[in-house]
């Protein structure tokens, strides 16, 4: 039901489109010969519309994001583990910003997407909506949700908006890190004590079926796949790019002496992939709905956030105000 409501929607707006087919047609082909569109090119309102929708997700995403991780700075067990994770959730923060800046290139202001943020209008990825219950869950998040996350992003740095492909660039450098420091967590926890290596074992457990819904919904129901692909704003589909990170992953976790939760995983010799064993979409869409305890928490927490910034921001502004008249005496 939530899909077939979300095609209407799309059919509806691309049927109300009053774009002049001229510009459209030089448009498309831009974006055929894969040169990138800038803030101040022509462009149609829908692909606007999805630009501003994908990136301000992406954005809040990376905002949300910091929070499981945020849970555990006070907690890590060393001083190394804790400088090493906040410089993440610092990184976390930059990106968020970066794509911000990007989506406000496209004529939505920072206000009206965290308005849509804090009303449930736009979403956030689900992965964010799972509570992190002990230090392993940590290194699972670096290893599996940066992992899962750095295969969506490359192609992304290709996609056919220039400011979110250049904002790619740098984040996906920034997820690297991310992705090694958390495999270096579970390859200590792995080799540890055997209390520790059930702990990483508990948060694979926990992870990976969440960390393989990230890539959305299975190509023959996801709504804005095909169109997202025309317009080279995707360029690889979900379902592709979930097999890419089984393949990749897979191998990681026998190397770290961890079971995956899948009894269905088994190498596949003839299509050169691993199958796998059916998804939950159920959970997936129950999730990205915001049902559950974790959901309320992470909103609940980013509107306090911003309630309790409001005095900076109307200090920077009574400031940028006070700095402007002196500039023009
Ligand atoms: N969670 O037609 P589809 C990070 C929604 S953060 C929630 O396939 P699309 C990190 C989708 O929005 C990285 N909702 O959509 C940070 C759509 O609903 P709407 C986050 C999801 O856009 C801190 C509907 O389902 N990455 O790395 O073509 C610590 C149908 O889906 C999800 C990005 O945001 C989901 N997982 O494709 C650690 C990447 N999946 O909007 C790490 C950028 C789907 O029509 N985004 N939905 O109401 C994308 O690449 C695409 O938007 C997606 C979905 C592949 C996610």
């Amino acid at each position: 039901m939530y899909t077939t409501e979300l095609q209407k929607v799309s059919a509806l707006d691309n049927s109300l489109s009053a774009d002049p087919p001229e510009l459209v047609a030089a448009f498309e082909a831009r974006v055929a010969a894969d040169a990138f569109i800038e803030p101040k090119d022509w462009m149609p309102q829908a692909y606007r519309r999805t630009l501003v929708r994908q990136i301000s997700q992406h954005a809040h995403s990376e905002i949300v994001g910091t929070l499981p991780e945020g849970n555990w700075i006070t907690r890590a067990p060393s001083l190394r583990r804790k400088a090493v994770l906040l410089a993440k959730v610092q990184d976390e923060c930059g990106h968020g910003l970066y794509l911000y800046c990007a989506a406000e290139t496209l004529g939505t202001s920072r206000e009206q997407m965290i308005e849509a943020l804090h009303s449930g209008k736009a979403k956030y990825s689900t992965i964010f909506n799972y509570p992190t219950l002990t230090w392993a869950d940590m290194g699972a998040i670096g290893w599996l949700v940066d992992g899962a996350a750095i295969m969506n992003q490359v192609p992304l740095q290709r996609t056919s908006y220039g400011p979110y492909a250049r904002a790619m660039v740098r984040i996906c450098k920034e997820e690297s890190f991310h992705q090694r420091q958390g495999y270096e967590i579970m390859m200590t926890l792995a080799n540890g004590s055997a209390a520790q290596k059930r702990m990483a074992q508990d948060a694979l457990n926990r992870w990976w079926w969440p960390s393989i819904m990230m890539f959305g919904p299975p190509d023959d129901n996801s709504p804005n796949s095909a169109q997202s692909m025309r317009w080279r704003i995707k360029r690889e589909s979900n379902d592709d790019l979930r097999q890419r990170f089984i393949d990749v992953t897979v191998p990681q976790a026998l190397a770290l002496g961890l079971t995956l939760p899948d009894p269905e995983l088994k190498w596949n010799e003839a299509r050169d992939h691993y199958d796998y064993g059916p998804i939950d979409w159920e959970e997936f869409y129950a999730v990205v709905r915001g049902e559950g305890q974790v959901a309320k928490e992470r909103m609940s927490a980013r509107v306090k956030a911003w309630e309790d910034g409001a005095w900076v921001r109307e200090a920077a502004a009574a400031h940028a105000v006070k700095k402007a008249k002196r500039n023009a005496a």
